[in-house]
């Protein structure tokens, strides 16, 4: 089912499926740190791609998310790189595609791979995506890549499947909270209604992205919830995990996804912060905003990016100074 007839988008997703369908070898890469857009558009697009004959790959050098495993399908296009993988590192494409990767660092060990095409396809909705590729099909106004990819696969002519269905589901639910935040539109719930014509079991999707928690995880709650701090007439709420705190937790990196909403959700917060150590003295940010702060501005300031409401970025402080380093960047705003 088309929805999308008119408009630069219809000619730029036409443009880039003419040029699919004239290469032979193609790579499809997800972004590091994978979330259900990345894994759902990548997997969507392999699987089109492989009913219309191509030699198609997808290279991921980490293995699904548990609540994503659901998503892998029985293909075998799947390619896991490793640390010896000369032979996929030095191997030429006709075309490689990045998905919901507004920046190639984000690709990890793969960015090397960019260098072995003459044409590097860039799809994704992230507004600080910089327009790295040979060419570069986005829209910052869609909800989720998959929402692009949904396009683009009606465009290539490919019929719909139970698996190309429950990847491009997935791709929008993750990217939207379920139909909630204030990226949701008309049109991704209208893409959605067209998957639900295959067989897409709503409630246990709900439970596997959104409602499955983990014991660490919900340890690692009660902490965030016990000391996270408020400040400036309760606009910004701030919460830090060391490495240390985690360990004793017994949490996981995949444990303090979320977290950040924690803050975000305290009745007048406008900003949330939630800052975990990595390595000593290197904290992973995740910034969230209600929509009247830009927080991919702040995010910006340490080299990261993101969205308006949604960004991250990597800050090289000493525990005891990430708050007031933080405070200090969203008051200069
Ligand atoms: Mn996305």
């Amino acid at each position: 089912m088309k929805f999308l007839d008119s408009g630069p988008m219809a000619g730029q997703i036409s443009h880039i499926a003419g040029l699919l369908k004239s290469k032979e070898t193609i790579a499809v890469l997800t972004h590091n740190t994978a979330d259900g857009d990345t894994l759902g558009t990548g997997i969507a697009l392999s699987i089109a791609l492989q009913s219309l004959q191509k030699n198609v790959s997808l290279i991921y050098e980490e293995e699904f998310p548990d609540n994503m495993s659901v998503l892998r399908t029985e293909h075998d296009f799947y390619l896991l790189l490793t640390e010896n993988n000369a032979d996929i590192v030095n191997r030429e494409w006709d075309a490689i595609v990045a998905v919901d990767t507004a920046d190639p660092k984000l690709l990890g060990k793969r960015e090397q791979l960019l260098k072995r095409t003459g044409c590097l396809i860039n799809i994704d909705h992230h507004i600080s995506n910089f327009s790295y590729g040979h060419h570069n099909l986005i829209d910052v106004n869609v909800s989720a890549t998959a929402e692009i990819m949904y396009h683009l696969i009606v465009e290539l002519g490919v019929q719909l499947d139970n698996d190309i269905a429950l990847a491009i589901y997935t791709g929008i639910s993750t990217d939207t909270g379920g139909f909630s935040y204030s990226n949701t539109t008309g049109m991704c719930h209208k893409i959605a209604a067209r998957t639900l014509d295959f067989n897409i079991d709503v409630a246990y999707l709900r439970y596997k992205f959104f409602d499955a928690i983990s014991l660490g995880k919900l340890h690692c709650h009660g902490y965030v919830a016990n000391t996270l701090t408020i400040h400036d007439d309760g606009k910004y709420a701030i919460a830090v995990v060391s490495a240390e705190t985690l360990a004793e937790l017994g949490a996981s990196e995949e444990d303090c996804e979320g977290l950040v909403n924690i803050g975000r959700n305290v009745c007048g917060v406008e900003a949330s912060f939630f800052a975990r150590e990595v390595r000593p003295g290197e904290f992973r940010i995740n910034l969230r905003s209600r929509g009247n702060i830009d927080v991919s501005k702040i995010a910006r300031k340490f080299d990261g990016g993101g969205h308006k409401t949604a960004a991250g970025c990597i800050l090289y402080a000493a525990p005891s100074d990430v708050r007031s380093i933080l405070l200090e960047a969203i008051r200069n705003e």
